[in-house]
């Protein structure tokens, strides 16, 4: 038989007018237990909802003390409710208590006393059972619904890369290092390589996993492991493939916006859908607007947050950074055929913040092999890859998206750490 304490019948927000008089068994949360004499009112939370559960007579004589937040099941009769906060309350007949809360809690739930942000990552489970954060942990899970919906609506084939390499797939930088059975591997910074390997069969691919970069980055938009969702379609030049992301960004939001009222609510921001098309910013624009601000810039230096910033303000929300110096590119990226000095690029930026970068890359074998040794990387360590292209390489682009920091345009906020369930940078290994 089973175990009577993994019996709940309903969710919370299941409770209708049809269960009127009808007994039901919930299991959850105390989220407030108020003792008034012969009669006490619980409120019980679950991942749907709260209700107030009454309790009477004898059960209440009995009912001893229970500290907030701990798990319980509680049976009894679904009736109508005078009290405002609530659609329905529940007449108790049992309550169990399953597992108690300690109390104080090392975080409060209720978000009555805030806590700051390191104390509620340190117990971040807990931190889940507010409801700010639980809503942002379900606008995630719907911007990943929404981001599959789209892209296989677009004929794209979801992939799963290794994580563990033998070799950069971005250039030397950035790499942690790990002990492989007396080998050196890596840890994947992006699934480049590989995703562009798989145009030759696939076409079009995508995949949604965590990168790892070792970067000593104190910010609000750096991580060492961050999700990244990555394209890459054979057939498409870059404009192609920024057209894609307009759309999805677009799909997200609207998704979002339309399917999310609660946790809009919860999190008290609105979600404003962006209108399309992205307003399209070549880099050498850029490196004029600049100098009118009387910043010292040349063709060819990279863009500082400082430079973004001010970017970002003359154009607030989204928009494309196209055309960039073929210096400053990763080597796989090719260049444009009527200026070899700039490359068939973009990233797409959210004021200061770039949310993603990508491009038309380079798919002859001999000019590739030509572009590791002038970028000074050794086209022998790129052997597994460049073998591929000699195999009928389709002409291909693509991009990678941060995932967490388009998350927080989505929702308002400036800080990653918020949008990752167990964030990871050069001070955060645990929990
Ligand atoms: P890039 O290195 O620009 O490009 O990374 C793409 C996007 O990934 C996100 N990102 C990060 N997010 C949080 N913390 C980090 N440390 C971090 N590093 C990167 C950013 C960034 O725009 N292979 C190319 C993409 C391509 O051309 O397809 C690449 O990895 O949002």
């Amino acid at each position: 038989m089973k175990d009577m304490v993994f019996v709940k019948t309903h969710d919370i927000s299941e409770l209708s007018e049809e269960l009127i008089g009808k007994q039901v068994v919930l299991g959850g949360w105390i989220e407030d237990l108020r003792k008034l004499g012969k009669m006490s009112f619980i409120t019980l939370r679950d991942i749907s909802g709260i209700s107030q559960v009454i309790v009477k007579g004898e059960l209440n004589d009995n009912l001893g003390e229970i500290n907030r937040q701990s798990a319980v099941r509680i049976k009894g009769i679904v009736q109508e409710t005078k009290a405002r906060d609530f659609a329905f309350e529940i007449k108790a007949e049992e309550i169990e208590v399953l597992a108690k809360a300690i109390h104080p809690l090392p975080v409060d739930p209720i978000g009555r006393l805030e806590s700051n942000i390191d104390t509620r990552l340190n117990h971040r489970a807990l931190d889940m059972r507010n409801q700010k954060t639980a809503s942002i942990f379900k606008l995630r899970h719907y911007v990943l619904q929404a981001l599959r919906k789209t892209l296989v609506e677009k004929k794209f084939i979801e992939i799963t890369t290794p994580k563990i390499i033998g070799s950069a797939s971005e250039g030397g930088a950035d790499l942690f290092s790990l002990d492989y059975f007396g080998k050196t591997a890596y840890l994947a910074q992006s699934p480049q390589l590989y995703k562009e390997q798989m145009t030759i069969g696939l076409e079009r691919v995508f995949e949604i996993s965590n990168f790892y970069r070792a970067e000593n980055s104190h910010t609000g938009r750096h991580l060492t492991e961050f999700t990244s969702i990555d394209i890459e379609a054979a057939f498409m030049d870059y404009e192609d493939v920024m057209d894609v992301l307009e759309a999805l960004v677009i799909a997200v939001y609207t998704f979002t916006a339309e399917n999310c009222k609660k946790e809009q609510e919860s999190i008290e921001h609105t979600i404003e859908i962006p209108s399309a098309p992205f307003e399209r910013i070549t880099y050498s624009q850029c490196v004029e607007e600049l100098k009118q601000a009387g910043e010292k810039i040349e063709f060819g230096d990279d863009l500082l947050d400082s430079h973004l910033r001010i970017i970002g303000n003359n154009h607030p929300g989204f928009y494309f950074l196209t055309d960039w110096p073929m210096k400053l590119k990763p080597f796989y990226i090719r260049e444009k055929d009527e200026d070899a000095t700039l490359s068939r690029s973009f990233d797409l930026q959210y004021g200061y913040l770039e949310l993603s970068s990508g491009g038309t890359r380079l798919h002859d074998s001999e000019l590739l092999k030509a572009r590791l040794s002038e970028q000074g990387l050794d086209p022998a360590q790129f052997e597994d890859h460049l073998k591929t292209f000699d195999w009928g390489m389709p002409p291909h682009s693509g991009w990678g998206m941060g995932l967490d920091r388009l998350m927080t345009t989505l929702i308002g906020i400036d800080n990653v750490r918020e949008v990752v369930l167990y964030p990871r940078d050069p001070d955060r290994l645990s929990p």
